[in-house]
């Protein structure tokens, strides 16, 4: 079925729905499914060596002839390493998180690399745009790890009337409605991250896909203000040990050393009580785990019955009256 905008023919996929790339839990496995299904599957390098990643690449170019992304995460101790590779694997997006890409942008336009950074803020937004990236993820705060200050309902609209590159939306999109409502705020796409954590082959441990299909309403909190690095994570004893020191007025630099490995934990070894189990506010809209394919047809024939019904209710020829 036909779902497409212009991002689709920048980035050379069917449908405008991006599979955020999430640390130690978007594999090789799960971006090429993706890319496979029609969307932009994204390998998370979080704070992995050069090697790590590479082998990542190698997996995902074994399964899939379709274009798919890596996730370059600014604040890992590798991350020059991993550009490097990014760089001479010529691998066709690069999304980046957690900080300014600024430096790396001419880099990657020479090697005709879109550029897709994460922004959560108008500023930054403006002056990546003026540096020449090619498209950005708004994200807001309702998202899984590391986490800005606005909300998608309010950062999407304003970075849509700030630049002029196509922008896709993030944080708290798990099915047709986000993606209906976020195509309402301006954006060209969306990036989903909780729900496709819960993809068929999404190699993470079961006990983090069995924690996110558990979780409600109100299960998310947000963990290391302090240390200006806030990161949504699904409540358990590790987020209430976080809690503990924050309150008590730990330094920054204990709090940080605290979540060292947690992530890991949680994600390869499956322990949800003193891991970080990071996962969006969408959590409780996750309610099954399904092959990727199903959650993109999902999103793509949910979208489009969603705008039909919408025109139906409130477009009729039919006078109100009012
Ligand atoms: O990056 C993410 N989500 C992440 S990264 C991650 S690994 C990690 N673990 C522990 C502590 C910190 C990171 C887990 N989840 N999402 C994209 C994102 N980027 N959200 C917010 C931002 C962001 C924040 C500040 C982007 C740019 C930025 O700019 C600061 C500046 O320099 O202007």
């Amino acid at each position: 079925m036909e779902f497409k905008t212009a991002l689709c023919e920048l980035l050379g996929i069917n449908v405008p729905v991006l599979q955020g790339g999430m640390a130690w839990v978007a594999t090789g496995e799960l971006a090429a499914a993706v890319s496979e299904a029609g969307g932009l599957g994204i390998i998370g390098a979080g704070n992995a060596p050069a090697a790590f990643v590479e082998q990542e690449i190698i997996k995902a170019k074994l399964l899939t002839k379709k274009p798919f992304g890596v996730n370059l995460m600014l604040l890992s101790p590798f991350v020059e390493d991993v550009a490097e590779l990014l760089l001479r694997e010529e691998v066709r997006v690069v999304t980046t998180g957690a900080g300014n890409p600024g430096k790396y942008v001419d880099k990657f336009k020479k090697k005709n690399i879109s550029l897709i950074p994460v922004v959560s803020s108008v500023a930054l937004a403006k002056r990546l745009e003026r540096m020449g990236v090619d498209a950005m993820i708004a994200e807001g705060k309702e998202s899984g790890g590391h986490v800005g200050q606005l909300t998608t309902m309010v950062l999407v609209p304003q970075v849509v009337d700030a630049v002029s590159v196509p922008v896709i939306a993030a944080g708290g999109i798990a099915d047709s409605r986000g993606v209906v409502a976020a195509l309402a705020l301006g954006a060209q796409g969306v990036q989903l991250g909780t729900r496709f954590v819960c993809a068929t082959e999404c190699t993470v441990h079961p006990n983090y896909k069995a924690a996110i299909l558990k979780a409600k309403d109100r299960d998310t909190v947000i963990t290391g203000r302090s240390t200006g690095h806030p990161v949504r994570v699904l409540y358990n004893k590790l987020a209430r040990q976080f809690e503990n020191m924050e309150k008590a007025g730990a330094l920054p630099e204990e709090i940080e050393k605290l979540g060292i490995g947690k992530l890991a934990a949680a994600a390869r070894d499956g322990d949800v009580v003193l891991g970080s189990v990071m996962a969006g506010q969408s959590a409780a809209l996750v309610h099954r785990e399904e092959p990727s394919a199903a959650i993109i047809d999902d999103l793509v024939k949910g979208s489009l019955q969603l705008i039909t019904e919408l025109k139906a209710k409130f477009c009729s020829e039919v006078s109100h009256g009012w």
